[in-house]
């Protein structure tokens, strides 16, 4: 038994086996200057510091052989999975789908769309292409998970409020046990962030549970039965 410190209480499992780390959307859209999130007239640098904790969690699933989840909102070239509500919202001058300084807006295969250099998926790594904020939406995301017996879903990304909060719960009403890396997360919204992680550890956990990476990792090597990890 596997078991980290964690809100509202310990964050147990079996084996490590059964897990999956799911990087959300860590796309150039959200952190680089230019891309979406720049035009939205958000301040990307904020997310800077959790690049260096997603990319140390990576690493570690990497070097064990766990399930990796790279996630990326993004729509076909014709916009066909695009609802035209989505594309209208906010009355941009420049949005989904428009040519912006890194490629077509939230198109796959854009520039901006790529997930960033230093969380660059490996081939074979899965990537889950999703057109709405949660990664169940309209993907193979779960379908995916119950071929590899994964059952609890570390997770990390941005922003904490939208893609990552709607896809825990998107997790959390298949049955998955959801545990939000909190230093692996960020929002442009200091506040927002802060309200989603107590909405997700609230009564009991209703969502989920939450972390730091220190206690993941602690609880990781501290295990004492045949799963151990060591790192
Ligand atoms: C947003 C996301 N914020 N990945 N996407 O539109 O949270």
């Amino acid at each position: 038994m596997i078991c980290i410190f964690a809100r509202p209480y310990d964050y147990t499992f079996l084996s490590p086996q059964h897990t999956a780390l799911v990087i959300i959307d860590m796309q150039r859209d959200f952190l680089e200057p230019g891309g979406f999130a720049t035009l939205l007239g958000n301040s990307v640098e904020i997310l800077n510091p959790i690049v260096p904790v997603i990319q140390r969690l990576l690493l570690y699933y990497r070097h064990h052989g766990l399930t990796v989840i790279h996630t990326q909102e993004g729509h076909k070239t014709d916009l066909s999975d695009c609802p035209l509500s989505k594309r209208l919202r906010g009355g941009l001058t420049l949005g989904i789908g428009d040519q912006g300084p890194m490629g077509r807006i939230l198109v796959l295969g854009e520039a901006g769309n790529a997930i960033i250099e230093p969380l660059t998926p490996l081939p074979g790594e899965i990537v889950i292409s999703k057109p709405g904020k949660g990664a169940f939406y309209h993907t193979l995301l779960h379908e995916t998970l119950q071929q590899r017996g994964i059952t609890h879903l570390i997770f990390a990304g941005v922003t904490t409020e939208v893609c990552v909060a709607s896809t825990i719960r998107e997790a959390n009403d298949r049955g998955y046990e959801c545990l939000l890396i909190e230093d692996a997360t960020e929002s442009y919204f200091p506040s927002f962030k802060h309200a989603t992680v107590e909405m997700i550890v609230a009564q009991g956990g209703i969502f989920g549970w939450a972390t730091r990476s220190e206690c993941f990792f602690a609880g990781m090597s501290n295990c004492s039965d045949s799963h151990a990890l060591h790192l």
